[in-house]
């Protein structure tokens, strides 16, 4: 009930709809209409009341809420089950119990705050209440394990696609898993695959995307590194706004793009916003370090190098870090 007197305050945004109205429509008495409204303010909706003209929800606050996030969003498979968490230790962690709890594909574990966020390889993921986007996704892909990589460029690929139509705003992908912009860390990826020789059982994929930081806000580990939508475009976002966009974006090429022929297409895509491509970096692994020209990505998502003798490598994204030969990008 709480949901419904939410959609018909947004079906009405900006403009006042009677306490009557809304109890005619709903069959409840205007005291309960009026508990709903209470409940909705408390939970940090601008709500105005006015004896005469009843009530009216002024803007769209930044909350994760699943009632928001699901208007609208028009997926079939990603976010049909969603959990929603103010805090937890990590999505990822979560959204893999959940997988090997049997949780139906596209299953989505979202917080407003991580106090374990985590990167690759230990690496932690600062993630702060409202500053951003902490969200995992359980896929069950038909592909073999050595194609893991696929899921990471697809997963790429939409987030550059979901902030162009959300925030108007063109990022960049650096292989294997950041997206970047201003040659700043807007948003990291991280997938981690349960597989057997042949067979993947699920692949959960964390998305980390800088949102509300302002530059005060970044902590000193990361205030050189890292940026956020906020900083390059100098105005805070609504976050389901962008999660929404994430999810359709990541189920078109989920469900189109990913197995076939098309995979080729995709691979364009992210090569067309590769800051990567036909540059000089270095690939730095567990103790060994490569320097090289980055000439292409291969159909299983690896990193092609040009070494300086003219040989070609290619390199798995598994557990390297790209830098460029003086700089983070
Ligand atoms: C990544 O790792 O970039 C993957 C990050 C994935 C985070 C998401 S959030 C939802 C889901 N649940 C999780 O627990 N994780 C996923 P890596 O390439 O290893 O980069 C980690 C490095 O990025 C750190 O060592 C820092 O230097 C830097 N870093 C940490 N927090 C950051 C942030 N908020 N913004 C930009 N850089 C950050």
């Amino acid at each position: 009930m709480r949901d419904v007197v939410l959609n018909i305050l947004l079906d009405n945004l900006g403009h006042f709809v009677s306490g009557e109205d809304i109890s005619r429509q709903l069959g409840i008495t205007r005291a309960a209409v009026w508990k709903y409204i209470k409940l909705l303010q408390s939970q940090g909706y601008p709500i105005e009341s006015s004896t005469k003209k009843g009530y009216c929800l002024r803007q769209v606050p930044d909350i994760l809420d699943d009632a928001l996030l699901l208007r609208g969003l028009d997926t079939s498979v990603l976010g049909r089950k969603m959990e929603i968490h103010s805090s937890i230790g990590s999505t990822n962690a979560r959204a893999k119990e959940l997988a090997l709890n049997g949780a139906p594909e596209g299953t989505v574990v979202i917080a407003d705050e991580q106090v374990q966020g985590r990167g690759r390889l230990g690496r932690s993921w600062i993630s702060p209440p409202g500053k951003g986007i902490w969200m995992s996704v359980v896929l069950r892909p038909r592909l073999f394990p050595q194609q893991a990589s696929r899921i990471t460029i697809m997963t790429a690929v939409a987030v550059a696609n979901a902030l162009k139509r959300s925030a108007q705003i063109e990022v960049g992908i650096k292989w294997p898993n950041d997206i970047v912009c201003g040659g700043k860390k807007l948003c990291g990826i991280l997938n981690e695959v349960h597989a057997e020789p042949q067979v993947i059982h699920y692949a959960v994929v964390g998305i980390g995307l800088n949102v509300n930081f302002s530059q005060e806000d970044l902590p000193d580990s990361i205030k050189d590194l890292a940026t956020s939508l906020k900083i390059e475009k100098d105005k805070e976002f609504c976050r389901v706004d962008i999660i929404r966009a994430i999810l359709q974006e990541m189920e078109k090429s989920y469900l189109q793009r990913l197995n076939n022929d098309r995979f080729t297409e995709l691979l364009k895509e992210y090569e067309a916003h590769s800051v990567i491509l036909g540059k000089r970096v270095r690939v730095i692994g567990i103790g060994s370090e490569l320097s090289g020209y980055a000439e292409g990505f291969g159909e299983d998502g690896s990193l092609i190098l040009r070494l300086d003798d003219g040989r070609l490598e290619t390199i798995l994204a598994g557990d390297v870090s790209i830098r460029g030969e003086s700089s983070y990008v």
